[in-house]
């Protein structure tokens, strides 16, 4: 009853902010991610008869505070396979914790399915993606390859997740420029829940998204870099626009952010085929076509206030190593 995973962490082009329900993570609107090869989550379950609750232990430190999500999703899968036992469950991220890098989708990717694996349960993907979307919204697009869509459907679960590139169909890369290691001071769940209470912007956010996922979903298949770049760059702005105009206010950015922004603008005007996002922290998130990744690489490198630069390409979706 033991089973190791791991998974990578995804940055969103078209992006999630904000909840339908809260109780199970069902996002108010769809979003559209890249699988980031290069960073990964690595996750080992072992369902032990002797413990008297489920243990977390992440990166060699034992976590309390998320102890009740990571139950939560525990609980469904040993209901699915019928087992009581509690787990020991210990995960380790090659990258920054908490950060804007997405660790929680690696991590809730990595979790389940190490977890069914462990259950030797053979359980439908559709459900594999909801259980990990109760741990963490962006989740289910750690399990699939390449260029993900999550979409919005009227079926039980609410949503449901695909792979619609694999990486050899477009082989994006993305370089990350870091420009902190310090946890954010609000997490995405408490800032969605703030914009969706207090910003002005938050309706003609949900009530444009849709047209911005199409938008961005066609461009994927017509692999238009330069018409992705624009509607990626507008969701991002427009997510921190609603973020920005919360009450109180959510800065995500730093000083080196902006200037990272300024920079990967400036390359793409001097015809280098690179693009900006970002999330819910400082980190700025260059995707480019692999030939630039040098030169976006140095240039990022360069920026006040960046103090690492990480090559990432598009990877697999969560795999089950042992
Ligand atoms: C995204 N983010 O689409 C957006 C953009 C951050 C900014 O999904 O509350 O850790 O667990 O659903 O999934 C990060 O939020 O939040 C995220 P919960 P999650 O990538």
């Amino acid at each position: 009853m033991q089973a190791t995973a791991s998974a990578h962490p995804n940055v969103a082009l078209i992006k999630y902010w904000g909840k339908q329900d809260v109780a199970t993570n069902l996002p108010a609107v769809g979003s559209l991610s890249l699988t980031l090869g290069g960073l990964t989550t690595r996750t080992s379950v072992s369902f032990e008869s002797d413990l008297e609750q489920d243990e977390l232990v992440i990166n060699g430190v034992p976590d309390a505070g998320a102890l009740s999500r990571v139950t939560r999703c525990l609980d469904m899968l040993r209901e699915h396979a019928g087992v009581k036992d509690f787990a020991r469950v210990n995960t380790s991220n090659d990258f920054p914790t908490g950060a804007g890098l997405a660790s929680s989708a690696s991590g809730y990717a990595a979790l389940v399915k190490a977890a069914a694996a462990a259950l030797h349960i053979d359980i439908a993907t559709e459900d594999l993606d909801y259980i990990a979307r109760i741990g963490s919204g962006s989740a289910p697009r750690s399990l699939h390859a390449g260029i993900v869509l999550l979409e919005k459907t009227s079926g039980l679960t609410g949503t449901r997740c695909h792979s619609v590139a694999i990486p050899d169909d477009w082989p994006l890369s993305v370089v990350v420029a870091v420009t902190s290691r310090q946890p954010k001071d609000v997490s995405s769940t408490g800032g969605m829940e703030s914009s969706r209470k207090t910003s002005s912007a938050y309706k003609g956010w949900v009530d444009t998204h849709p047209a911005d996922l199409e938008a961005g979903l066609g461009f994927v298949r017509q692999r238009d870099f330069a018409a992705l770049a624009d509607i990626s760059e507008h969701s991002c702005l427009k997510m921190h626009a609603v973020a920005m105009s919360s009450m109180p206010p959510l800065v995500y950015w730093s000083g080196a952010t902006l200037a990272c922004m300024q920079r990967i603008r400036e390359l793409r005007k001097s015809g280098v085929p690179v693009f900006f996002t970002i999330d819910a922290g400082p980190q700025v998130k260059a995707v480019c076509m692999p030939e630039a990744v040098s030169k976006v690489h140095k240039a990022l490198a360069e920026v006040p206030g960046v103090i690492d630069v990480l090559d990432c390409y598009l990877g697999n979706g969560a795999w089950v190593e042992s």
